[in-house]
């Protein structure tokens, strides 16, 4: 796997309607991640944060909130990680609300033929203006980067789409929309939900996921939201929904993928430390980070 990984932090949290979940980078480094990696042997540069807008005033647009900000981080957050990729480089990508996710796949996805995504989530985020319940577009970068939603969302980068729905997964979904179920069913999208974790269990889950997304593709993107974890497990989130994935079955998911060995970029986002305790939720995030890397107890 690539030893050299580039972090970047995205201080926003318009795509979730300003909810303090733009700390997540600054909680994430203060839980040591620079530190946890290096010492696994990784070399790890920091980039920074990338620049976000504070707007004045509330805008909305077509059921799109703050849609301006949120373009404009993504993009130039998409020309970041596409620095990163370019440079041979693994990017590790600190959110933030959800909505990053549109600039982090499309900076990895001008580099990667035919990307694989695994999207770790108690949510779809696969809403559109027209399905949206909230008009947060944190709900809606998977839509956008598979082609569906506004134009501006679905065309960050410069091209679209990003994805092909064959080479997506979902994991630990437990709140998905009807507008989302309806498309989850249109363009048959592979989906984990809790069902089939209880069901079959997590190392079952992750093989077929695993092959899922490895078959065609020639990479794989990790876009791990915090509210897939259980609440008790991750509270520090913005819609925290029960019954989620076990901080066990959240490090044997990432042990798994580290011996796959088919990680290109990995995003975590939706670390809220106004919501957190103790800053929990970001120590967990590091862990997760640590056991994808390939972090091992002996
Ligand atoms: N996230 N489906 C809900 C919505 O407003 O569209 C919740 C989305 C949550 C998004 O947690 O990344
Ligand atoms: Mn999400
Ligand atoms: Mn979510
Ligand atoms: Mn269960």
């Amino acid at each position: 796997m690539n030893k050299n990984i580039s972090i970047i932090g995205v201080p926003l949290d318009l795509g979730a309607d300003r909810r303090g979940v733009d700390m997540g980078p600054s909680a994430i480094r203060y839980a040591g991640v620079v530190a946890r990696l290096e010492k696994m042997g990784l070399n790890i540069q920091d980039k920074g944060d990338i620049p976000v807008t504070r707007p004045h005033t509330f805008t909305e647009t077509d059921n799109h909130k703050y849609l301006d900000e949120v373009v404009e981080a993504n993009t130039r957050l998409a020309e970041a990680v596409s620095g990163i990729m370019e440079e041979g480089r693994f990017p590790l990508v600190l959110g933030g609300d959800h909505s990053i996710a549109l600039g982090t796949v499309a900076g990895v996805a001008k580099h990667v033929k035919n990307l694989g995504v695994i999207w770790f989530d108690a949510h779809g985020d696969l809403n559109t203006g027209e399905t949206s319940p909230s008009g947060n577009i944190h709900g809606m970068p998977l839509a956008a980067s598979l082609g569906y939603g506004h134009e501006r969302l679905v065309q960050i980068g410069g091209f679209a789409p990003k994805l092909k729905p064959e080479n997506v997964v979902i994991i630990g979904a437990r709140d998905l929309d009807a507008g989302e179920r309806e498309l989850i069913k249109r363009i048959g999208l592979k989906v984990f939900t809790m069902h089939e974790i209880d069901k079959l269990g997590m190392a079952r889950v992750m093989e077929e996921a695993i092959a899922h997304v490895s078959r065609n593709t020639d990479g794989v993107h990790l876009s791990l939201d915090l509210d897939g974890l259980d609440p008790h497990d991750a509270p520090g989130v913005g819609t925290p929904v029960i019954g989620g994935i076990s901080y066990r079955e959240g490090h044997v998911a990432m042990e798994m993928l580290a011996d796959a060995d088919i990680l290109c970029s990995a995003e975590f986002v939706e670390v809220n430390p106004i919501l957190d305790r103790e800053n929990m939720t970001a120590r967990v995030a590091v862990a997760l980070m640590s056991s994808a890397f390939g972090d091992k107890l002996l």
